[in-house]
């Protein structure tokens, strides 16, 4: 208990990309408590139920505490040199025979900084691949896109401090309450202390989060485009538009081609809410209405999403529809006044898009393609520019596509689970059997180490010191607090002695994570995303980039005087050479599967609030697994009487793909419309593991798969 403490020490919570603050109490080498950091301005000492039990992950019964390799299809010990040296060898033949594009690495948003900064490094800079990817891929990279093709820059302009200026909240494709659930009480503190306060709810399913709504929108899945295009049809039919801002900080584009704000609004025509009410299915007023309240001249909105937009093959373009919406409001680069994509992982934002680990990026938002960045890269990391694979590598799909085909020799798993979260299972299950694929795991069995070669055990969070990012672009210094059980070592030392091994000592010298840190820290220095001394990150809560001066403030709103230090007056867009930020005409589409006769219910998944992703770890902990032991599917009264099925009772639900048995929940958290399931996908059950069913199409820039919709049938089991 919190009695029994010896000392505090200041970390950050192991799961979502909220990122708060925690303080650990260490006694006899172990963490006994985890309490709220009250110095942290992201949760100011608050906890969600997952943040609080943190320390019963650490000693389980499934931690795995030595290497292992698979001889005869059964795991055996091995000590670590000899497991890093058949590694090495492994690599070596691949690269050898087939190349450096036979090996890859499948990386996470739950890394530290410094681990996908050395993974990065190892595999572009000296094996010479940009296959390098990992679960962001999953869950950001579409919003990553937005940004990008919308302001050049990847990353939202403010923080979650505009929460407690914002008098009009725009959430939608986005489950606060139960995946974001601290930043989710700020929203609820700030309505219950302003009433005035307006929440718009857009979301197919009636989730927990619609409580607190003034508007709920349970609109058609898949119609979100339709309905962002409606809005701004309204904003420019009715004159709600800030012209002078419009004017001066925007172009308007179809693709590649430029169009005039005439021609926008041609393009428009086709969405006024009173052509496009019934394909979205809500009555055209409230669109009206929706649209008004975001554009009132006497308010402040903030529009946030998740996943409902992201995890889409239309994803990017969705998340360039709600910047539309803001630049054609001028409500942006303002207290309270901005888009804010919310992060899934811990470190999403800080270890993969920062760092730049995904097959498409070098540090610091540098592309593998400019030669330019990769040379400044080549500089930093002391390797031959030519060595530098100029084509980007293996995205996430096409990774797993590539072990199934047999094309992928060796593949290096850190921190991800992908044997249980990527979509239309089996085909990569198979694929993950066949090629040679090494775990770096801090339990086991797993649903991928089962199916792993080697695995290697990793030290937890709080048994290694490391650097998170979070969603509000903060940057965060988690302390050791204990040692690592058994032989379990931190994931950078790992990767330092398989570089080692493959004849790169001499560009991998570090000692220390710090390091690490300040070689990454170059990378940064002059592209506005500066980032701040590991030795002030040590001692600070948080700071928010860019920090361009060391010991200089932090930055809450980027491109706005006098916020950002790159900004002289005014806005100013510098992500685009002309600054002015992108306002694109995207047309709706539907999603890749729609219902049909033979598969006639829509299904969506996500989270719920007490588990995190594939559970290794929540349950472990057994007040949560209690509270939800086994996942469902749940659906509304009318389907369930449908197929007649009551509550409880178990549901087979199919699709092209496979299937899936689950209990049916019908008054559950959240309500479905009608014609639409919806499953958490954490259960680890193979007969309950709902990637069986769903779908492996991805959008074709963001490459993110479309794990919100996909076609299925249900039948009583
Ligand atoms: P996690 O459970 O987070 O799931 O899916 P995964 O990343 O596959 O896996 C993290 C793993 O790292 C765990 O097995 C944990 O035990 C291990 N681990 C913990 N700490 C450490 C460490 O320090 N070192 C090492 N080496 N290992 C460690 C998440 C993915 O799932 C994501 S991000 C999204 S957004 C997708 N969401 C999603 C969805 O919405 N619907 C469906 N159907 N599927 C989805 N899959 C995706
Ligand atoms: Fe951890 Fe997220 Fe809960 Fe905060 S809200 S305690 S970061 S799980």
């Amino acid at each position: 208990s919190q009695h029994d403490a010896e000392k505090w020490v200041k970390g950050v919570c192991r799961y979502c990309g909220v990122g708060c603050g925690v303080l650990a109490g260490v006694s006899k080498g172990k963490i006994v408590a985890v309490k709220g950091d009250p110095d942290n301005a992201v949760n100011r000492g608050r906890l969600c139920v997952k943040g609080i039990l943190l320390p019963k992950i650490m000693d389980t019964k499934d931690r795995l505490l030595h290497p292992m390799v698979k001889k005869d299809g059964q795991f055996v010990k091995f000590s670590w040199d000899e497991a890093l040296d058949l590694i090495a060898t492994k690599f070596k033949e691949a690269i050898a025979q087939f190349g450096p594009d036979s090996v890859g690495y499948y990386g996470s948003g739950q890394n530290i900084a410094e681990e996908a900064y050395i993974a990065n490094k190892l595999f572009k800079g000296a094996m010479g691949t940009n296959n390098i990817d990992g679960n962001p891929r999953t869950c950001m990279a579409s919003a990553v896109a937005g940004y990008v093709s919308t302001f050049g820059k990847d990353e939202p302009m403010g923080t979650y401090a505009d929460i407690e200026q914002a008098d009009v909240f725009f959430l939608i494709g986005a489950n606060m309450a139960e995946a974001h659930p601290v930043l989710y009480s700020r929203l609820v503190d700030r309505k219950n202390s302003n009433p005035h306060v307006k929440i718009i709810v857009a979301d197919p399913r009636r989730t927990r989060t619609a409580d607190i709504a003034d508007i709920s929108l349970q609109f058609v899945p898949g119609t979100d485009l339709a309905l962002l295009n409606s809005m701004a049809y309204v904003i420019i039919d009715e004159n709600l538009v800030d012209k002078d801002f419009v004017d001066q900080h925007t172009t308007f584009m179809q693709g590649e081609k430029k169009l005039s704000f005439d021609e926008f609004k041609t393009f428009l025509a086709d969405y006024a809410p009173e052509k496009v009410s019934g394909l979205i299915d809500l009555p055209a007023e409230q669109i009206r209405e929706v649209a008004r309240l975001f554009s009132a001249k006497d308010r402040n909105t903030m529009s946030m999403w998740t996943m409902g937009l992201n995890q889409r093959i239309r994803g990017t373009w969705a998340n360039n529809l709600v910047h539309n919406l803001h630049l054609l409001t001028g409500k942006i680069c303002r207290p309270g006044n901005t888009p804010f994509s919310l992060t899934g992982q811990p470190s999403a934002c800080g270890s993969i898009r920062e760092v730049g680990a995904l097959s498409h990026l070098l540090p610091a938002h540098r592309v593998v393609a400019n030669a330019k960045h990769r040379e400044e890269i080549a500089k930093i990391w002391g390797v031959d520019p030519a060595k530098m694979s100029a084509k980007p590598g293996y995205h996430t799909i096409e990774m797993f596509r590539a072990a199934a085909s047999g094309a992928l020799k060796v593949l290096w798993v850190v921190c991800t689970n992908p044997g249980q979260s990527i979509p239309n299972l089996k085909l990569y299950r198979e694929g993950m059997e066949k090629t040679f694929m090494i775990v770096s795991e801090t339990y086991h069995p797993t649903r991928t180490s089962e199916l792993a070669d080697v695995i290697l055990p990793a030290a937890l969070w709080m048994e290694k010191e490391g650097i998170y990012g979070n969603g509000e672009r903060r940057t965060q210094h988690i302390a050791k607090a204990v040692e690592a059980p058994g032989e379990a070592k931190p994931d950078v030392w790992a990767l330092i002695e398989v570089a080692k091994r493959l004849g790169f000592a001499e560009i991998f010298p570090y000692k220390t994570n710090e390091e690490i840190w300040e070689e990454y820290r170059k990378c940064t220095t002059g592209t506005k995303m500066d980032l701040p001394p590991y030795e002030r990150l040590k001692k600070a809560h948080g700071l928010t980039w860019p920090v361009p001066d060391p010991n200089g403030p932090e930055t809450s709103i980027r491109y706005a005087a006098p916020h950002d230090p790159f900004v002289k007056e005014g806005i100013h867009f510098y992500g685009k050479p002309d600054g002015r930020a992108v306002i694109f005409a995207r047309p709706h589409a539907n999603p890749q599967e729609m219902p049909d006769a033979e598969y006639p219910f829509y299904l969506s998944t996500g989270r719920v609030l007490e588990h995190w992703h594939t559970t290794t770890m929540t349950m472990n902990v057994p007040e949560l697994k209690r509270a939800m032991p086994e996942m469902y599917v749940e659906l509304n009264q009318a389907d369930a009487e449908k197929i007649g099925v009551t509550d409880g009772e178990l549901v087979k639900i199919t699709s092209r793909r496979g299937e899936c048995r689950l209990k049916a929940k019908i008054n559950g958290r959240g309500q479905p419309r009608p014609g639409m399931v919806y499953v958490p996908f954490h259960d680890t059950e193979l007969s309950r593991m709902i990637n069986f069913v769903t779908i492996d199409a991805f959008d074709d820039v963001s490459k993110q798969p479309e794990y919100k919709i996909c076609a299925v049938q249900l039948a009583k089991a």
